[in-house]
């Protein structure tokens, strides 16, 4: 059986855990707290930088959400979340790759910085630049290889739902608002999507995260 290490608020777990109820496979869920469980032992053993998601498949330890994806793809290829099509799954990945690189590091600015105006600035142009390439790529009411999810649908769309908690409207963008609305309805959406009280801890508990990760890397003993 597979093991899914990740946390409820975790914008990089919730991927994973719709990939994996999209695709019917049967998986323990093992929910970090990310309170310091992350630094132990037993926890370092199955991913050596103390962050979730993990997948574990027969022992073989799987970190990095998008190499998790990845490897998904490869050994459970049924539904396939990456179209045929070469442009088009290109265009896939670029999103993915948006999301993780550019999406996601914007939005947790938004989050933990509060005093430095460039830099929030900043932010909110690479979520517009996302916002905006996303539009260019959709047709309205359909994802964005056609019918079927993709795993721009699977990165993308599970995080820009959290938009509109970081007061962001994606009114400006009709069509991802729809695609948006769309996905939000799906089941594995529905699962996987925080409560309201949880969003609230994380928006605390993220700020905390890399500072409480900086003092427990130094006094991690070397590896
Ligand atoms: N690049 C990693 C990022 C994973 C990540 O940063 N996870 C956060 C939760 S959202 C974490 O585990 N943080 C624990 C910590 O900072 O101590 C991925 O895509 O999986």
């Amino acid at each position: 059986m597979l093991k899914f290490y990740y946390q409820k608020f975790s914008l990089y777990s919730r991927s994973v855990w719709i990939a994996l109820l999209e695709k019917k496979l049967p998986f323990e869920l093992i929910e970090l707290a990310l309170d310091g469980d992350q630094w132990q032992p037993e926890f370092l053993a199955i991913n050596p930088f103390g962050r979730v998601p993990v997948l574990v498949d027969n022992n073989f330890s799987i970190f990095e959400s998008s190499s998790i994806l990845d490897y998904l793809e490869l050994q459970y290829p049924t539904p396939c979340f990456l179209p045929k099509d070469i442009k088009t799954l290109t265009i896939v990945r670029m999103i993915k790759m948006l999301t993780l690189h550019e999406l996601i590091p914007a939005m947790l600015t938004l989050i933990r910085v509060t005093n430095n105006k460039n830099a929030i600035e900043q932010a909110n142009q690479q979520i517009t630049a996302m916002l905006n390439f996303l539009e260019t790529q959709l047709d309205d009411g359909l994802y964005i290889a056609g019918d079927q999810i993709t795993l721009a649908e699977i990165v993308a769309g599970s995080v820009i739902i959290w938009l509109p908690d970081l007061n962001i409207t994606l009114s400006n963008h009709p069509k991802v608002e729809l695609w948006s609305n769309q996905l939000r309805q799906r089941p594995t959406w529905q699962e996987t999507q925080p409560s309201p009280e949880i969003i609230q801890d994380w928006l605390k508990r993220i700020q905390k995260l890399p500072k409480i990760r900086a003092r427990q890397w130094q006094q991690k003993p070397s590896i």
